[in-house]
């Protein structure tokens, strides 16, 4: 194949007159539209002088134009990179220097806030709004609907997923066309999608959640989606009459089983509820089940692997465990310290390999050398262990990791943005349990000799740097941080402390 990436995903649907997406306003997108839009996208791209393997770095909302624009940068062979839309400008800098990007694509809300960035880091700038107006669709309009896929192997780079580290500076997951490709064809077969399922899609699809698993599992399936912007707890529950299967973060399925309007029946019809991306308490599992008859198929995945590990569709679905290695995807739990392989039972360092594994981190040597070793293992930094019929769990982290809402957070990006603070001596940043996100993220601060830290300037300073679900929900001022003898903030301890603040919300 010419591009195999774009020929299975869109190529495959040339001329099929089959619904894509269903959109609120009851519009509904045919294959046939949809890869027409592609073409014309596709145009303005290369018109633009961009070349196969330039990265076009995106942050837009969700739209049908911008899942039209990742497929026109698989068509044109270009490295699609997008970025969460509450990122700040700050944020983006970094992204865009980092990744060398040679388009960025914003809302034209963000326009005058990103030109002077572009200007000075060389790239071009384009526009695309949440109701797919913008200069882009303006210059695609007219455009040939057809365009002459440009050729790529299956091991070119398809798209960088930027995820942040233990050390505060985010990393560019490089994601091969295989990387996707193998993944979103397992999990075709594992979870039974066919051109029957109608998807409800409510993650963002800056995500490998929401675009590398729903959509491309969609699209090999040949199904269709209703295509919301966001979760939005009223339409889910109107539009689930209208869907066979739903993907989601433990946050929906908490929120849903919240409202009193989604019962037994609601839920009666559909044929899939898939949770990822956090942990899905055994406590929501075991109410989804009271609550719908219905079990969640719980699954286990990373920016840098795509899906690994999966219950089964057919088979008994256990609470608390994120099921077996998937078709393809060795596993195994190893010492955090020697990288031993340890026994079945034994609590340890969840690795996997397979073609789903990514290829590095973007110019970062040391960093992928640190991860992902030389025979292919990634070392995930989640801590798990088999339990006797095989079923994955995963007990815990290995590294410092916030994750609210299906969002990542490491403390240490926030400990450096706090530290920075007037009367601040020193901070910890620690996860809480939090009834709606899952966690959330809380600051501890130890202040400068004779002063008081100004919490309510403190928080205000932090809009800059971060992205708001990164803000600290509440910053505490304490006299010291507990150490242990290495002189190691015990964090463990500092979680106890504070673990339910958000209990009685
Ligand atoms: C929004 N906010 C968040 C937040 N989402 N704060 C913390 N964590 C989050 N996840 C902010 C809002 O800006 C708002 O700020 C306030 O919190 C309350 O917002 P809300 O209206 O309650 O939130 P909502 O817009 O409904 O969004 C919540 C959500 C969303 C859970 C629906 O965050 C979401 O779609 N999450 C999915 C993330 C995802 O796709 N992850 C996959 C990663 S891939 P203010 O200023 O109003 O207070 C991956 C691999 C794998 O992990 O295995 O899948
Ligand atoms: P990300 O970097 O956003 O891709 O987040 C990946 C991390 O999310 C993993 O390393 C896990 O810590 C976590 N994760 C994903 N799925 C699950 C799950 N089902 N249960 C627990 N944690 C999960």
């Amino acid at each position: 194949m010419a591009n195999p990436l774009y020929d299975t995903l869109f190529g495959a649907h040339a001329g099929r007159d089959a619904p894509f997406l269903h959109l609120l306003d009851g519009t509904v997108i045919t294959y046939a539209g949809f890869l027409a839009q592609t073409a014309q996208l596709a145009h303005v791209l290369t018109g633009l002088g961009l070349a196969p393997g330039d990265r076009v770095a995106v942050q837009v909302h969700k739209s049908p134009q911008a899942l039209a624009l990742c497929a026109a940068c698989a068509q044109a062979g270009l490295v699609f990179l997008p970025l969460n839309t509450a990122y700040t400008t700050e944020e983006l800098t970094y992204f865009i220097d980092n990744s060398g990007a040679a388009l960025v694509v914003c809302d034209a809300g963000n326009l005058a806030a990103l030109t002077p960035v572009t200007k000075q880091l060389g790239a071009a700038v384009e526009t695309l709004n949440a109701d797919g107006t913008g200069s882009l669709t303006q210059k695609a309009a007219g455009k040939p609907e057809q365009f002459d896929t440009v050729a790529r192997d299956a091991d070119d780079l398809a798209a960088f997923l930027y995820t942040s580290g233990t050390t505060g500076r985010s990393k560019g997951a490089m994601l091969t066309q295989t990387n996707l490709l193998s993944n979103a064809q397992t999990l075709v077969e594992e979870w039974r999608f066919t051109a029957d399922d109608v998807l409800l899609h409510a993650l963002p699809i800056f995500h490998t959640h929401g675009l590398f698993v729903a959509t491309n599992v969609t699209l090999i399936a040949g199904g269709s989606m209703i295509f919301m912007p966001g979760f939005d707890l009223d339409q889910v529950l109107t539009q689930m009459p209208r869907a066979t299967s739903m993907m989601g973060v433990p946050t929906f399925y908490t929120r849903l089983l919240d409202d009193a309007r989604f019962t037994k029946d609601a839920a009666a019809h559909m044929r899939l509820f898939i949770s990822g991306s956090a942990p899905l308490l055994a406590e929501t599992h075991v109410k989804f089940e009271a609550r719908t008859g219905q079990r969640i198929l719980e699954r286990y995945g990373m920016t840098e692997t795509n899906m690994n590990t999966s219950n089964p569709y057919e088979g008994e679905r256990r609470a608390g465990t994120v099921g077996f290695p998937l078709p393809g995807v060795a596993l195994k739990i190893t010492d955090p310290d020697t990288g031993a392989t340890l026994p079945q039972g034994a609590v340890g360092v969840i690795e996997v390999r397979g073609d789903n594994v990514f290829k590095g981190y973007w110019q970062m040597p040391e960093k992928t050398a640190d991860e992902l070793r030389a025979d292919g293992f990634f070392i995930t930094g989640d801590l798990g262990v088999i339990d006797e019929d095989g079923y994955v769990s995963i007990v815990g982290r290995g590294k410092d990791l916030i994750i609210s809402g299906g969002y990542n957070i490491y403390p240490k990006e926030v400990e450096l943005v706090l530290d920075q603070q007037n009367g601040i001596l020193e901070s910890a940043v620690i996860g809480v349990p939090h009834p709606d996100f899952g966690e959330t993220v809380v600051g501890i601060l130890v202040a400068r000799k004779g002063e008081t830290p100004d919490i309510d300037a403190i928080m205000e300073a932090v809009k800059g740097p971060l992205a708001r679900f990164k803000h600290p929900r509440r910053l505490i001022v304490v006299d010291g941080l507990p150490r242990n003898t290495m002189g190691k903030v015990q964090k463990n301890l500092l979680r106890e402390t504070y673990k339910d603040m958000f209990a009685t919300m």
